[in-house]
């Protein structure tokens, strides 16, 4: 124990992943079973019966749809000639996903989240985001993750990934992972909109996560379609980001139990 805060009080930000795995997360999982501070006067929400690690804060909610116009860069079909293990796994070809129009004129893997406007302390879920290494590509391509919740690295492959995580705000990270079957568990401790990650193996793979504070975020589905729910009440920023044409913002009040719609276009 007194190692333990020695080294904690010494080594800030470099060494605190070393102990994620100790106690403090069980810390963090209690604090998630509490009501949120924000709605502390009003009476406690009915109790959410299947209630997932997230406070129920508010019943209010944002949904949209993400349109496209224009036209979407060529897709390219993905060479994996440079490691035989990624080329077999494949039996049709790959093709790049910066631009995912889906069937519908819409656009697959935008993240969008509430950029501002969260009052309130919203502790990081302990159950892990899962970002997993399969046919050497990352799954999924965009997704959410809190600061200060685990992300599990997978790798499912019989070839070697080197994830590195290329982030501004946060700690790099750079980890090798030679073997079907590897977990690493790693997390961000601020929030950032988009951490870039890449394989330093395999040139084509890319990934991206949208780190918040807060669980009102969302990624759009392949009908481009979101859903930020359990709002409470206020005006919010809302933002919707997208790999290749960055990020569009839209103010929305919302009251109450109200759901409001708030549709993004991008033009290619
Ligand atoms: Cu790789």
């Amino acid at each position: 124990m007194f190692q333990r805060s020695l080294v904690l009080l010494l080594a800030g930000v470099a060494t605190v992943s070393l102990l994620a795995c100790g106690g403090k997360e069980e810390d963090l999982d209690e604090e998630a079973a509490a009501p949120a501070k924000a709605s502390a006067s009003a009476p406690a929400p009915a109790a959410v019966p299947a209630a997932a690690a997230a406070p129920a804060a508010g019943s209010a909610t944002v949904s949209g749809k993400i349109s496209f116009t224009g036209s979407a860069p060529a897709k390219e079909a993905i060479k994996m000639d440079a490691d035989a293990y990624c080329k077999a796994a494949h039996s049709a070809p790959v093709y790049t996903q910066e631009v995912e129009v889906n069937p519908n004129g819409t656009l697959k893997d935008v993240f969008v989240y509430v950029k501002e406007g969260v009052t309130g302390t919203y502790p990081a879920p302990t159950t892990p985001v899962v970002i997993d290494q399969q046919g050497c590509q990352y799954h999924p391509h965009v997704f959410g993750i809190q600061a200060g919740q685990p992300l599990k690295i997978v790798n499912s492959d019989g070839t070697l990934h080197n994830i590195h995580a290329l982030p501004k705000q946060n700690a790099e990270f750079n980890i090798g992972q030679p073997f079907k079957g590897m977990e690493t568990m790693k997390k961000f401790d601020k929030p950032e909109v988009p951490v870039r990650f890449k394989c330093d193996v395999h040139k084509w793979m890319g990934a991206y996560a949208g780190v918040v504070n807060h669980p009102f975020y969302a990624v759009t589905n392949d009908q481009g379609t979101f859903e930020i729910k359990n709002l409470p009440p206020g005006t919010y920023v809302i933002e919707a980001w997208q790999e290749k044409y960055g990020p569009q913002t839209q103010t929305v009040t919302i009251s109450g139990s109200e759901s409001k719609t708030v549709d993004f276009s991008f033009k290619g």
